[in-house]
Order: structure tokens, then sequence, then C-alpha cells
């Protein structure tokens, strides 16, 4: 049993599965035409009320390293890292993605979107699980890229001997599902020589909402 096992035929067939120990890592390079994709970043990037948040380690505040925005459904807040997002709500082109991704996956709907805006290789996410008790056991979460090609990369918690890395280009799909966030972690790495922005959309299912 997998997320596609009973889905034959093109949809099963436009992904690339990459790997199995206790998760699943999906990836589909063509989910966005070149245009569509080149089309969504520019208007994501500008239409989008970005935030710097910041965070907390060892007693002292630093931004994050990335710009972010969170929109869901009304009364979806999330949780991570000590920040608290209140919901935005959906954007005609957020909503337009998350109803293509719903299309090649019958039973799955989310409720929200994180939003990331890497500004140049310096920008960067470090390694962690999207494992907040809001997504549940076992969540599904389908990732969008659209601008600058960066690194993706994965290793296993316990076994070093596990990793993986992936260049997510623009316009590229991927899905983490089953036990992935509780055996894996993932990065995106700062990557120096990178000059232009990329910007990645992970849409999620936040169970229970709830007024802070
Ligand atoms: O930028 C990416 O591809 C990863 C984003 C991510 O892991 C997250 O938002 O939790
Ligand atoms: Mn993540």
């Amino acid at each position: 049993m997998d997320l596609f096992s009973q889905q034959e035929g093109p949809i099963r067939s436009g992904f690339q599965k990459h790997i199995l120990a206790g998760g699943e890592l999906w990836v589909m390079p063509n989910f966005l035409s070149a245009e569509k994709a080149a089309a969504y970043y520019r208007q994501i990037k500008e239409t989008i009320n970005w935030r710097q948040e910041k965070i907390k380690m060892y007693g002292k505040t630093h931004p994050l390293p990335r710009l972010t925005a969170w929109h869901a459904d009304a009364g979806y807040h999330y949780k991570y890292a000590g920040i608290l997002c209140r919901p935005d709500p959906w954007t005609p082109a957020l909503l337009e993605i998350k109803q293509q991704i719903e299309l090649l996956l019958p039973r799955q709907k989310f409720n929200s979107v994180l939003l990331n805006l890497y500004r140049d290789g310096h920008d960067k996410m470090g390694w962690h699980a999207d494992d907040e008790k809001e997504l549940g056991v076992n969540p599904t979460i389908a990732s969008v890229s659209l601008g600058a090609i960066r690194r993706f990369d994965l290793k296993h918690r316990k076994n070093k001997a596990l990793k993986l890395q992936i260049a997510l280009s623009p316009g590229s799909l991927l899905l983490m599902t089953g036990g992935l966030q509780h055996h894996w972690l993932h990065q995106v790495p700062a990557q120096k020589k990178v000059r232009a922005a990329r910007i990645n959309l992970t849409y999620r299912k936040i169970i229970g909402g709830s007024q802070p």
C-alpha cells in the first residue's frame, strides 16, 4: 500500500517515488508548466504580505533566514519554532494551486499553506521534521517550488547511511507522506552562489482549528 496504490496510470506515472524507509517521498517535476510556474512566481512574490519572523535561541532573538506567510481557512492557526501564525485569507493563485494538487490526490483536502521566500542562496531552512501535533499522525504535505532551483536534503533520524539530495526545480511538486516525518529530517541548505529567489508553498492539513 502506498499513496497511489489505487491509482495506476498517468497520475502515478507522473511522479518519481524516492524512498520508502518508513515513509514516502514523491516528486512530480512537471506539475506546472514553465510558463505557469513563472507567472505564479511573479504573482505570489508581489501580492503576498511577506513577514520577517524572529526566533529565540539561547535567550537571543534572531531573524528567520527567509520570509514567510501563512494562508489558511479561517481559524486555522499554526505554531512552529515558537512562532504563532495567524491565517491570512486564501488568494486566487494559492487556491488555484491547491485545487490542482487535490485533483491528483482524491482523498486529500488541504486547509492551509505555509509560504517561504528564500531571497537568495543565503536564505535557508535548517534540519527539522513537520511533526507538529496539529498536523496529525503521518501527515501528507504537498510542496510546490517556484523560482530558483534549490537543494532539498533528507536524512534518516537513526540510520546515518540513509540520506538523499534532490534539486527542486520551478513547477515541481513534492509530496511527503506515510511515516516520513517520524523517521526523517529535511532541510534547505544555504547555497551562497545562488543569486535568485525561490518561493516554496507547503500545503498542509491542520486538524482542529483554534483561536489562540
Ligand atoms: O522550502 C522547502 O522546500 C521546504 C520547506 C519546509 O520544509 C517547510 O516549510 O517546512
Ligand atoms: Mn518542512
